[in-house]
């Protein structure tokens, strides 16, 4: 038996037998010959099967004529035939003489769903939708990111860990919290890692990272927003201030970015009409409150006084960094205390401000990040004054008590990463099952 052969491997093959697998993605059953779009999940190609005739010139019923004649779009089948390179083909210069087909699964008819059903609609039959060679892009886009950082971490003696997700206390607020039941009591499913890697800095393990899902009951519907997402996030030892953790945030980017424009850029372009930049470093840095002013300039007033930038801001700054620096990305840095976390350090001799930065990437934050207040007198007081009572912070307090290391870190959302990369209009397109406050299945 002739072997499997992955359709994307065809062309650099010689004219002869060959065995191809996957699903039919388009029938034209004509009266001289028959023609199957057979795809892959490497690619497509043209199957063709003449049909025969007998010394009238009347069409036989014969093998496999009647069988290509009853499949159905999405069945899948395996086919032996003649390999033939031939330029006229539209459809990648070949196509395949069959000699056989068989029917591994028929589908059912009628698809329930169209090229242009609403992105809901795609996401209840989210395995057909999947079928599309451009989502089989962006699932092979994340494989290549998600490796690229990797290797990156590993090249650099960075620990991989695995945080539990279950936990007995909040891990970032206690807003957006999950509670499950747990046995005689209730757990909390994770919003983030940052307790644990934060732990393993006093455990002295110096550099780690975590690839892992985390869980907001957010119940908005932004395109942003899912209630459970991938969480790229990385903590490290020994840095002297934020500064340090941008300098890795950046340069990781940068491996990301060129490990997936080296490998896809090109199928990018063509299915997605985008062309990855590989940013150059340093990313710009703009601390918030002159970004506010920046953004005020461009007739754009942030509504709330102290507060965070909020998503028009975000776009508005994006806009001017594009001008100014030609960069999708910045770092807006030194966000007040009042609206950080009790564990984001704090400037010296100005408390009012956190050695932190949110990171914007074509107009949309994807991320957060900070030095920690590794020193457990301030740390309790900035709890206190978060209104969070020690007693409940116990064991996170432990982790400081006896001993830790200057340390800093960042979360960053996986999605967001590929919706803003490919220019998609939300998470959902690009995440694989996408989890919000009305959806569950599949
Ligand atoms: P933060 O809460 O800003 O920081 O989250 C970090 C990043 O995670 C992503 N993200 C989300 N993605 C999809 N849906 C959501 N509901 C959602 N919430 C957050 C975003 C965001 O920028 N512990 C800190 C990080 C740190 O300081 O290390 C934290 O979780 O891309």
């Amino acid at each position: 038996m002739t072997s499997r052969v992955l359709i994307k491997d065809l062309s650099a093959q010689d004219d002869g037998p060959v065995s191809v697998s996957g699903w039919v993605d388009t029938v034209r059953d004509q009266k001289k010959v028959q023609f199957v779009v057979l795809r892959d999940e490497s690619g497509a190609v043209q199957l063709v099967n003449p049909r025969t005739t007998d010394a009238d010139g009347v069409v036989v019923a014969d093998e496999p004529a009647t069988t290509i004649s009853a499949l159905s779009q999405g069945s899948f089948i395996t086919v032996t035939g003649d390999l033939k390179h031939d330029e006229r083909v539209k459809l990648g210069g070949i196509e395949i003489k069959l000699a056989s087909v068989e029917v591994k699964s028929h589908a059912i008819a009628e698809t329930p769903i169209a090229a242009d059903s609403s992105l809901d609609k795609r996401m209840d039959w989210r395995f057909l939708d999947l079928r599309n060679p451009k989502q089989n892009l962006i699932f092979r886009i994340q494989t290549t990111f998600e490796h690229a950082l990797r290797t990156y971490w590993v090249e650099r003696d960075f620990i991989e860990i695995h945080t539990p997700k279950l936990m007995a206390s909040a891990s970032e607020s206690r807003a957006e919290l999950f509670e499950v039941d747990y046995f005689d009591t209730k757990a909390y499913l994770a919003q983030s890692p940052q307790f644990f890697k934060q732990m393993a800095q006093s455990a002295g393990l110096g550099k780690v990272f975590e690839i892992a899902p985390a869980f907001r009951a957010d119940p908005s519907f932004t395109s942003r927003h899912a209630t459970e997402f991938t969480s790229i996030d990385a903590e490290i030892s020994w840095i002297d201030s934020h500064e340090d953790v941008m300098k890795l945030h950046e340069e990781l980017l940068v491996a990301g970015f060129s490990a997936v424009k080296a490998k896809h850029g090109d199928e990018i372009t063509a299915l997605f009409d985008v062309e990855i930049t590989v940013p150059t470093t340093p990313f710009p840095r703009i601390p918030l409150a002159e970004a506010k002013e920046i953004v005020k300039q461009r007739g754009y007033e942030v509504p709330r006084d102290d507060d965070d930038m909020d998503p028009e801001g975000e776009r508005q700054i994006a806009a001017y960094v594009k001008e100014t620096y030609d960069h999708e990305f910045v770092f807006l840095t030194d966000y007040a205390s009042s609206i950080r976390p009790f564990y984001h350090m704090r400037h010296e001799g100005e408390p009012g401000l956190t050695k932190s930065y949110d990171l914007i990437f074509n107009g949309t934050e994807i991320s957060t990040g900070a030095q920690r207040e590794h020193r457990v007198d301030v740390l309790i007081e900035q709890a206190t004054e978060k209104g969070l009572e020690p007693e409940e912070l116990g064991f996170y307090l432990d982790f400081f008590r006896y001993g830790a290391p200057t340390h800093g870190g960042f979360g960053m959302g996986l999605a967001r990463v590929l919706m803003l990369m490919l220019h998609q209009a939300s998470i959902r397109e690009v995440t694989y099952l996408f989890r919000g406050p009305t959806r569950l299945l599949p």
